[in-house]
């Protein structure tokens, strides 16, 4: 399996890429893709559709756009998708810090739910919508 994973402006900031990234190598994943860009205000809105309307959305549309971002596809090869993002969100941790175990990206770096570091994909269909967001198939190896 393939699927999505970005580290976000505060990820990258806060110099924890080679931490993320060594974190999901340590698990077996292996990168297939990797960028380093800046998200423009429409591609996060695209990004975000799902959360478009709540409370947050504008918060996480400013934070997302602030800073360089590093997509990568990660692959976990004679895995299922499902049972790969399921692996991700337990490396990753819960979306909120606060309920984030300690060991997880997040229970370990992060103390705030807008600035949670890193995204992941949370199903194949979000992987579907989101990695050509960042990617085209010529950009991902096999
Ligand atoms: P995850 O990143 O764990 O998949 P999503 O997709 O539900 O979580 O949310 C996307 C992002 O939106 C989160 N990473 C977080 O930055 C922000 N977010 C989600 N829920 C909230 C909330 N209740 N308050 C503030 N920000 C939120």
């Amino acid at each position: 399996m393939k699927t999505l994973v970005v580290i976000k402006p505060d990820g990258v900031e806060r110099g924890l890429v080679g931490e993320i990234i060594s974190r999901f190598e340590k698990y077996g994943f292996s990168i297939k893709a990797i960028k380093i860009t800046q998200l423009n205000r429409e591609t996060a809105e695209r990004l975000y559709a799902v959360h478009e309307g709540k409370t947050f959305f504008d918060d996480l549309i400013q934070y997302v756009t602030s800073g360089h971002i590093i997509p990568l596809v990660i692959e976990m090869k004679d895995s299922g998708i499902e049972e790969g993002i399921k692996l991700i969100r337990k490396i990753v941790g819960a979306t909120n810090p606060l309920e984030a175990e300690m060991g997880s990206i997040r229970g370990d770096y992060a103390s705030d739910i807008s600035y949670n570091i890193v995204h992941a994909s949370d199903s194949e269909k979000s992987n579907s919508y989101e990695t050509p967001i960042f990617f085209n198939k010529e950009e991902i190896l096999d």
